[in-house]
């Protein structure tokens, strides 16, 4: 974003969107907007280069390294902290999610919290700010906000039973990162049929986030301890 040239207008992350749709709903059994497994999902953004004149229908070079580090894991501080991008699909799904893309600046969670959270300052430029200049105030946020510990083997013996879900079109936080911390408790735990004794993840394909979640929840709690679930599938 801070590169000139290198936003992605809203009519681009409209074609990128149509783009992934035709090549990757398919992939599931059933053509029906819904890209139901985004882990088969090799879409090759080159495949969108402008060849001529530039349009709405083609990326530039720069346009096209913005759209991957979207998709692609990403560090910085030197590999210190990382980011395993989006899945792809749902790129279209909610106006405030291509404002991500689409406008000059970072918006949604990004900018203020690199403004007020890391940087401590209200006239910082998010777009500006190194992390590496701010690994010890970082690593203290990470300690205050993230939940990363694996390990949850008292929360077991407890007879605690733990249900995540992610919709895969969640364009706010990425579905990869809950992905990675179930992989991270089922070696924790000591294998599959371990963690299945007190551990779900369901990923649920053409879902966002929040709003509609309190619903939905329940429905598939009372479905994954006491039968059949048909509201998300089960990873594993
Ligand atoms: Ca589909």
């Amino acid at each position: 974003m801070a590169k000139p040239g290198a936003a992605l207008s809203k009519a681009k992350v409209q074609t990128i969107a149509n783009a992934v749709m035709a090549q990757c709903d398919g992939l599931d059994g059933l053509k029906d907007n819904v890209i139901g497994r985004p882990d088969l999902c090799t879409f090759n953004l080159s495949a969108l280069k402008c060849t001529g004149a530039e349009s709405d229908s083609c990326l530039t070079p720069a346009q096209l390294e913005s759209a991957r580090t979207m998709y692609e894991p990403t560090s910085v501080a030197g590999g210190r902290y990382t980011w395993p991008g989006f899945p792809f699909g749902g790129e279209t799904v909610e106006p405030a999610r291509m404002q991500a893309w689409g406008g000059s600046g970072p918006t949604l969670l990004g900018g203020d919290f690199m403004k007020y959270f890391v940087a401590q300052s209200a006239s910082a430029d998010p777009l500006q700010i190194d992390p590496a200049q701010y690994t010890s105030r970082l690593d203290y946020l990470v300690g205050l906000i993230d939940a990363v510990d694996p390990d949850l083997s008292q929360f077991r013996a407890h007879g605690g039973k733990l249900l995540l879900w992610h919709g895969m079109t969640d364009w706010l936080i990425t579905p990869h990162n809950t992905t990675h911390y179930y992989d991270k408790v089922v070696a924790s735990a000591g294998g599959q049929s371990a963690a299945d004794q007190f551990v779900e993840y369901y990923q649920r394909p053409g879902w966002i986030t929040a709003s509609t979640a309190s619903v939905s929840d329940k429905a598939l709690t009372r479905s994954i301890w006491s039968g059949p679930c048909s509201t998300g599938s089960k990873r594993a």
